[in-house]
C-alpha cells in the first residue's frame, strides 16, 4: 500500500512577475499527479500551502480542483490541509468559498479521523504560533484514536517541528504523539527527513514542488514522497520532479559589456530557458547594468543582479 505525500505547491505564485514561473508552479503540481497516477498510488495527501496566497488568483484554485479531478478519476482520493499561505491572515477567508470548487479534495485539516483502505489519517491545518497550547491537547487527543486503530495511522500536517527547522518556539517533536507510523509534515520548503526516538514512524518533509519565492537562486531540487506502508516500517522514496533551471553567474562590472554575450550561450545550454542570478564585483550603476545585461535578460526567464560588492 503505497500514498503520495506532496506538499507546498504554492499554486499562484508568479515569482519575478514573470508568466512562465506561475506556469512552472502548475507544471510541477501537475508532474506529482501525473507519476502518482502512473504508480498507482492508494491516496494522496497534499501538506498545506496548496496556493501561494489565500484569496488571490482565481486560476489557481481552477488548477487545483483540476489536478484533484485527475487524482479522483483515477481512483485516487486526495487529502489535504491548510497551511499559513492557505489561510489570510486578513479579513475575510476565501478558501472557505473556495472548497466548493476544491471538492474533488477532501479537507482533513479539521481532526476527523479519516479511513482509507484500513489506513487511518488525522489532519490538522496549522497551528499560529498562539495556538501552541491547544496543538498539544489536540495531538494528544490524535494519538489516543491513532493508539485505538487496529493497522497503520498517518498524522497530516502543515507546521514547523523545532528539531527540523531550527526555530526555537515552534512545536517539538516531542508534543507528537508516538502512535503513528508516519508523520507527513509540510511547511519546510527543503526536503527533510528524520525518524525521532519516541515516534512510532518517519516524521518527513518533501519539500516545496517548486522554487519559492523566498529560496534564492541556487542548486534547488524539488520532489514528493511515496510511501510504502505495507512492510512493518514505512518505507520512503522521494522522487525528484523537473523544475526550471536556476544558475548563477558572476562577472566583473567592467567586463560585463565583452562577457554578456557569453554567459548568455552558457544559460541558453540549459534544458528550457533558466532563472539567471548575475553577481555583480565593483561599483555600477543598476539601470546600466540591466542595459549591458539584455542578451542574458533574453536568454533566461529573469535575470536577478545582485552585487558581489567591491573586487
Ligand atoms: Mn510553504
Amino acid at each position: 500500500m503505497t500514498f503520495a505525500h506532496i506538499s507546498d505547491t504554492h499554486l499562484g505564485q508568479k515569482q519575478y512577475g514573470a508568466r512562465e514561473r506561475e506556469e512552472d508552479m502548475y507544471r510541477a503540481f501537475a508532474e506529482a499527479v501525473d507519476i502518482s497516477i502512473r504508480d498507482h498510488v492508494e491516496f494522496a495527501l497534499i501538506s498545506g500551502d496548496l496556493f501561494d496566497m489565500a484569496g488571490r488568483g482565481r486560476r489557481a484554485v481552477v488548477e487545483f480542483a483540476g489536478q484533484a479531478r485527475r487524482l479522483a478519476d483515477a481512483g485516487i482520493p486526495a487529502y489535504y490541509v491548510l497551511g499559513e499561505h492557505d489561510t489570510a491572515r486578513i479579513g475575510a477567508t476565501p478558501l472557505d468559498f473556495a472548497r466548493n470548487y476544491m471538492a474533488p479534495a477532501i479537507h482533513a485539516g479539521d481532526r476527523r479521523p479519516i479511513e482509507v483502505g484500513g489506513t487511518l489519517i488525522l489532519g490538522f491545518d496549522m497551528f499560529a504560533p498562539g495556538e501552541l497550547i491547544e496543538a498539544r491537547t489536540s495531538l494528544e487527543e490524535a494519538g489516543a484514536i491513532a493508539g485505538a486503530h487496529q493497522g497503520k495511522s498517518v498524522l497530516l500536517m502543515h507546521q514547523g517541528i523545532t528539531e527540523a527547522t531550527g526555530v526555537p518556539g515552534e512545536l517539538e517533536t516531542s508534543a507528537l504523539p508516538a502512535s503513528f507510523s508516519y508523520y507527513a509534515m509540510g511547511h519546510l520548503h527543503d526536503r527533510h527527513e528524520a525518524r525521532p526516538d519516541g515516534l512510532g514512524g518517519p516524521l518527513a518533509y518533501p519539500g516545496s514542488t517548486e522554487v519559492a519565492i523566498h529560496e534564492g537562486i541556487t542548486g534547488h531540487r524539488k520532489g514528493f514522497y511515496e510511501v510504502d506502508l505495507s512492510g512493518d516500517e514505512a518505507s520512503l522514496s522521494w522522487i525528484p520532479l523537473k523544475t526550471r533551471p536556476h544558475v548563477s553567474f558572476s562577472a566583473a562590472y567592467g567586463e560585463l559589456r565583452e562577457r554578456a554575450g557569453e554567459i548568455a550561450a552558457e544559460a541558453s545550454k540549459c534544458a528550457e530557458r533558466p532563472v539567471v542570478g548575475l553577481s555583480l564585483t565593483g561599483e555600477f550603476d543598476a539601470a546600466e547594468a540591466r542595459r549591458l545585461a539584455a542578451p542574458i535578460r533574453e536568454a533566461s526567464v529573469w535575470c536577478q543582479i545582485t552585487s558581489a560588492g567591491r573586487p
